[in-house]
Formats: C-alpha cells, structure tokens, sequence
C-alpha cells in the first residue's frame, strides 16, 4: 500500500496539533462546563481536558490516516479517541490516589483527589468509565456487529485482564526486586492495552487485514513498552519538567533501577526497532505511524 508521507517533521507536528486539537475540541463537547457546585462532572472535564499528550488518541487517529488515506478525522474516529482518553484519564485519578501513588501533581496541577477529594476522584473515574464505554457503543455509522467489537476491545483493555491487573501488578510485585521479565510483564499490562486497544480499533473500522491487525497489535505493544520506559526515565527529571511528582519511582523495582537508565534507553531503542519493523509487515512502514516513532525517537530522555 502506498501511503502518502507528511513531507517533514514541520508537517508532521501539524498533523498532530491538528489531531490534538480536535480531540480536544470533541472531548469539550463530550464533557461541558458545569456549574462548580457539579464536583463530579467539573473534575471529569479538568481532569480529562488537562493538558496530557493524546498519546492514545493520536495512535487511533494516525493508525485510521495510515489505513485510510484521509486528509481528516472521521466522526466516528474522533468519538473513539475520546473514549479511550477518557479511559486514560479515569486510569489516572485512581493512579494518583493515596492508596496507589498518592500523587501530588499531574499534567501539571493539583491531582483530582486534593483538588475535588478522594471520593470525587473515585466517583469522577467510575463515571468518566460510564461514558466513554457509552461513546463507543453510540459510535456512529458503523454496523453493530463492529460497534460490539469495539466496546469488547475496550473493555477488555480497561478490565481484570488490562489495566485493571497492570495497576495490581504494579503496586503489588513493584516492591520487591523482580526480573527484567517480570518488569516487563507488569508493563506490558499497565500500559500496553490502551496502545494496542487504540490501533485496533482504527483496524476494525478500516477493515483492516488479519494481517495488519496482528502487526499494528505488535507495534502498539512495543510502542507501549518503549513508552513506560520513557515515562520510568522521565521520573529523575523535575516536577516541573514533567508536570508531575517526581522521584517516584524510589525503592520500586523498573528496568531503570535494575539495568541502569543507559540500558533502559537501549530497550527503548529496541522496542522502537521492533515497532517499526511491524509497521513495515504491515505495509505502512512510510506512513504516519513511522512519523511518530521518529517523533519519540527525537524526544530528550
Ligand atoms: C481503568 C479506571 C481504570 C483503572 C485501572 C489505576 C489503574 C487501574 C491503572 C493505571 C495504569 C497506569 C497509570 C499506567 C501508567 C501508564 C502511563 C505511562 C501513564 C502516563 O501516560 P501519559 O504519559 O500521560 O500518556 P498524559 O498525562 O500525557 O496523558
């Protein structure tokens, strides 16, 4: 498949200002201003709307841009993307609580537990939950046995077997010294499944092949491990410099604190080399995906 290439990083970063900001723009639209009194819907859109990176949405929405060759975002696409950066969002207000993290800062403000209280926090996830799992069973034009397909994908990315046992895995196995396999298990389970959920849903709405699907899965896995290393790197840089708490990562078991940050940023460059190798099998290895790995690639770590 021929795809057509941004021209430069310059166009690149367009693209993703424009994705970002359309997604931002949807998800405004998805969570409106409430009256102050309305904690739980005024921390679902704080918290949400938060300056973070769309990094799970961009995946979705670059993956259909690969698949599809369209110059913009479908509405069912943008409703998708929502949903999982709604899920994410829901993810970090219980990541921050005390009994987790107990996070001070996030994307560069208060956490939603000191801003709102923990029971807000709780309530706010729960119902950012609700509604993302909502605006993918409603998206649109698309037929219902796909639409299912969506909402299990999502599901299974969020629940006992995703995110959900990720979490579990962290704060329970992260204390004690462990393998790099081990590490890695729990990475894979923490923050993979968002990736992998969000490059396959743009495969099930582009009818993408069985082939493709197993390569954009394998990409979104890599990517996904290339990208919890980067965030264990990030945790010797300031608060300020990555809009969150710092120096949480003491005494837990990371690749970082088993190899060393030198050989932890070989395993990134690693992940990457695999990650682009899937997106050559999966004949996109010119397009915006390829774009994006450069991207991380660029990024100070
Ligand atoms: C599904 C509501 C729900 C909970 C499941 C709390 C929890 C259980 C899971 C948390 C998993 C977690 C926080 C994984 C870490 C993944 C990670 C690298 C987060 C930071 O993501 P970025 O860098 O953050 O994309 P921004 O702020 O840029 O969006």
């Amino acid at each position: 498949m021929a795809i057509a290439l941004p021209d430069t990083q310059h166009d690149f970063e367009a693209t993703v200002s424009t994705l970002r900001a359309q997604v931002d723009e949807r998800l405004g639209q998805w969570l409106p201003l409430a009256p102050p009194q309305d904690a739980i819907a005024t921390a679902m859109r704080e918290g949400t709307l938060a300056p973070g990176k769309r990094v799970r949405p961009l995946l979705l929405l670059l993956t259909l841009k690969d698949l599809q060759q369209e110059t913009t975002a479908s509405d069912a696409g943008l409703d998708l993307a929502c949903a999982l950066e709604m899920v994410h969002a829901a993810s970090l207000f219980l990541d921050d609580m005390p009994c987790m993290d107990n996070a001070e800062l996030r994307r560069g403000r208060p956490t939603i537990h000191r801003q709102f209280g923990e029971d807000v926090a709780v309530l706010g996830s729960v119902a950012l939950l609700s509604q993302a799992f909502s605006i993918a069973a409603s998206t649109a034009g698309i037929d219902a046995p796909t639409r299912n397909q969506l909402v299990r994908l999502l599901s299974q990315a969020t629940g006992a077997q995703g995110l959900v046992r990720g979490q579990f895995h962290d704060l329970r196995e992260g204390q004690r010294a462990r393998p790099l396999e081990a590490i890695a298990h729990t990475n894979r389970l923490k923050t993979c499944p968002l990736f992998t959920a969000a490059v396959e849903s743009a495969a099930l709405l582009a009818g993408a092949s069985a082939s493709q699907m197993r390569h954009l899965t394998g990409f979104a896995t890599e990517l996904g491990l290339a990208f919890q290393l980067l965030d264990d790197l990030s945790d010797g840089l300031s608060p300020q410099q990555i809009g969150k708490d710092s120096g949480k990562d003491a005494g837990k078991s990371t690749v970082v604190a088993l190899l060393g940050p030198e050989a932890a940023r070989q395993h990134v460059e690693e992940h990457l080399a695999r990650a682009e190798q899937h997106l050559i099998d999966a004949d996109i290895g010119d397009g915006h995906l390829a774009q994006l790995l450069e991207y991380f690639c660029a990024r100070p770590h």
